[in-house]
């Protein structure tokens, strides 16, 4: 299907999947893979509307595949095995021709299994910053600045109750511990538009900045009905968040993790104003706080209809729980009842609306994603809302969450915790739109 002589044209952009070195603290380093020897992956910048190509050179001793999180591509391109993307061989190379939309922040990810080997999968620096900007660009910003949060070096520990999972040793923001990564460098006056991605394969985090407030205004790329100013961010793993900040409060200041555990191992940067030197400055938030219904839309006034109510939609019911495999064993993960890849595919009819009702039975909470869609919150452990557009979203233990989508997207699309531990044992399914 590809010509020879589109096969030879160069492509847009290039990556390179290599073992990698890096840095986390001067001389500590962690042994791990990256996308052209850096970490996070490169910002790629592409327009709404326009087609790339991106070459895939596999370096790496195993099979490798690159997953274009938040955009809608066909299930060839999309960058996952069970969609029906090809893998990368070891040693191979393969071209990603699709055309991004819709436009927002989004990232690309390595999307392999990792199972007890946390030096693959999400565990690992495969992860990098895509941008699609819309046809006509609305930032006017004077600095646009992206943060990966990652965590490194896991160790597999058992909990009280028996089960295993992942205790790190290094959490970084964009590759570095606290103190040693450039600071973040402003001026007074200054408006700042933060892009932060939890690449993490397993934990979710809090981020907080001294002295000053962050506004949201996009969750997952999609802008929010109502932006509003937060004193911090929670990003559970594949979540992004897009925040603005004014930079009205001269001085040297740390943000970083709310969390004093995850900030000691590392998960921090120092925010510079011009002209000021001297140690960060960090004050500890004494709670955590967040709230995804902040940014939905404002409630109808008294005695209104609410309009926004379709007529037709189809509930999906999803009951997520855990089957404990023995001591020393990670979880199985059930989808009603079942572990992929037996869970059962779920057929769309295209362009019915649908309401995938989540009832998580579990003690954990889980962050699911649906590949090639967004989906609007709906209703959040019995409180309702509406316009939060996200692909992503954070189910916690034992409550329910319900979220709607309209089928679109021909094909297979794969639904998943993106717990990389959750996932790999079992927590995922599919969807065919036909
Ligand atoms: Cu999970």
């Amino acid at each position: 299907m590809v010509g020879k002589a589109l096969a030879l044209a160069a492509a847009d952009y290039s990556l390179t999947i290599a073992p990698y070195s890096l840095e986390v603290a001067p001389k500590k380093f962690v042994k791990t893979m990256a996308y052209n020897g850096q970490v996070p992956g490169a910002v790629l910048r592409m327009k709404e509307g326009v087609p790339v190509t991106v070459e895939v050179a596999n370096r790496s001793e195993d099979d490798e595949v690159v997953h274009w999180h938040g955009l809608f591509l066909p299930p060839e391109v999309d960058g996952a095995m069970e969609e029906g993307t090809p893998h990368i061989a070891a040693g191979a190379s393969a071209r990603y021709t699709f055309t991004p939309y819709p436009a927002g922040f989004r990232w690309y990810h390595t999307h392999v299994m990792a199972g007890h080997d946390l030096k693959r999968g999400l565990y690992t620096g495969l992860h990098g910053f895509l941008l699609v900007e819309p046809r006509e660009n609305p930032a006017r910003y004077d600095q646009e600045v992206f943060l990966a949060l990652h965590d490194w070096d896991g160790v597999m520990v058992g909990s009280d109750d028996g089960s295993m999972s992942p205790v790190y040793r290094h959490s970084t923001i964009n590759g570095k511990r606290l103190g040693f990564g450039e600071p973040l460098r402003v001026k007074q006056g200054q408006r700042v538009l933060l892009h932060v991605v939890n690449t993490s394969a397993t934990d979710p985090h809090w981020i907080a900045m001294t002295g000053h407030k962050f506004r949201v205004v996009t969750l997952d790329g999609s802008a929010v009905p109502t932006p509003c100013e937060v004193s911090m961010l929670h990003l559970s793993p594949a979540e992004r968040v897009s925040a603005e900040l004014v930079m009205d409060n001269p001085g040297v200041w740390a943000l970083g993790e709310v969390r004093r555990s995850v900030m000691a191992a590392g998960m921090g940067m120092v925010v510079e104003y011009a002209g000021r030197t001297g140690k960060p400055v960090w004050q500890q938030p004494q709670t955590l706080d967040w709230d995804y219904l902040q940014f939905g839309a404002s409630a109808p006034q008294d005695g209104a209809a609410v309009p926004s109510a379709p007529v037709n939609v189809t509930s999906i019911p999803l009951v997520f729980e855990s089957k404990f495999a023995g001591h020393g064993a990670m979880d199985r993960w059930m989808i009603n009842g079942k572990s992929f890849p037996d869970t059962e595919t779920v057929a769309l009819r295209q362009g019915q609306r649908y309401r995938l009702v989540f009832r998580n039975k579990s003690m954990d909470d889980h962050p699911v994603h649906l590949h090639r869609h967004t989906f609007e919150l709906k209703k959040m452990a019995g409180r309702e809302t509406r316009g939060v557009m996200k692909d992503t979203v954070l189910v916690k233990a034992g409550t329910e969450a319900e979220v709607e989508f309209t089928a679109n997207a021909p094909g297979l699309s794969l639904f998943h915790c993106h717990q990389q531990d959750h996932m790999d044992m079992g927590f995922m399914m599919l969807f065919r739109c036909s």
